[in-house]
């Protein structure tokens, strides 16, 4: 792996076309402090630009992935600094990157932490991770979509579930409910995300924004008009060097290299 920028709170690495994020920040169990959510967002900002990256994989570390926004920055701040300062919008720009985003979830992914797992692509679980949207019982409800993105990942009833009561979801739970794709042992986590991650990075980048496009557009749109978007995304993809090189390959009986272009 070569190192592209380490700071106290996130460490980025790349490995092939793949870029690794992952939050160090152990001793406040990463949670999402105004450093923490700048250094994630220039971290998958910079890889998305990057057109030698083609996945990006965001893990925790310790017991962590995160568990929630800083409660301790929180605790001092008012209505008014909240919503003049519009909290919630640093993390956007992880729901705005156009290249697959795998979140390999390792320990505790509370609150915010749950949240940024929800607006990656894919979702892959240790068995030791824990989801949950423990917010009510700190007299607020989740900020970062999880009443909005959860819901249409496991449904109403669960998701209610966590958000009224604040429990916990097992990883086993999160993979039932189709919150993750996969739960893995721990020590497998890395390991079989990246294995996923580099498939994915190796496929033409265009198709992939495509792709990932096209199923996030499906949250937003009625079946029509998402069909019609799906069918202009399909054939936009003939105009590319890259459908060219797939199809050549397959008639070819070889592997495609593609050019990501
Ligand atoms: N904020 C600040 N510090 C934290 C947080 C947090 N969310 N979580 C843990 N820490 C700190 C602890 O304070 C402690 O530090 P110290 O010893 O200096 O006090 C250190 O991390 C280790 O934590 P614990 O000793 O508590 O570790 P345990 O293993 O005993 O417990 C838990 C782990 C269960 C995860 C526990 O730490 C916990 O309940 N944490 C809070 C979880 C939570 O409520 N998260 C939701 C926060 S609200 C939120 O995320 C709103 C999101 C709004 C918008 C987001 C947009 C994406």
């Amino acid at each position: 792996p070569s190192l592209i920028s380490q700071t106290d709170n996130v460490k980025v690495e790349q490995i092939g076309r793949v870029v690794v994020v992952t939050m160090v920040m152990t001793k406040t169990l990463n949670a999402l402090s105004g450093a923490m959510k700048k250094d994630i967002a220039n971290a998958v900002l910079n890889a998305d630009a990057d057109p030698s990256v083609g996945c990006i994989v965001l893990t925790g570390s310790g017991k962590a992935f995160a568990a929630g926004a800083d409660i301790k920055e929180m605790d001092k701040m008012t209505f008014q600094e909240v919503t003049m300062g519009d909290f919630v919008k640093t993390f956007e720009p992880l729901s705005k990157v156009r290249i697959p985003l795998i979140a390999a979830v390792n320990g505790f992914a509370f609150g915010g932490g749950c949240e940024i797992a929800v607006m990656c692509d894919i979702i892959i679980a240790s068995d030791k991770a824990v989801f949950g949207q423990p917010e009510i019982k700190l007299g607020v409800i989740p900020g970062g979509g999880g009443t909005q993105r959860l819901i249409r990942s496991i449904g109403k009833s669960k998701a209610m579930a966590l958000i009224l009561s604040g429990r916990n979801m097992s990883a086993e739970e999160a993979e039932k409910a189709g919150l993750a794709a996969a739960v893995v042992k721990h020590e497998e986590l890395m390991p079989y995300s990246m294995k996923l991650a580099e498939e994915i990075s190796n496929m033409g980048r265009l198709a992939l924004m495509a792709a990932k496009e096209t199923v996030g557009a499906a949250y937003e749109l009625t079946l029509k008009t998402g069909i019609d978007f799906e069918k202009n995304a399909f054939y936009s993809l003939f105009a590319t060097e890259d459908k060219k090189e797939g199809m050549d390959a397959f008639v070819q009986k070889r592997k495609a290299a593609f050019r990501h272009k």
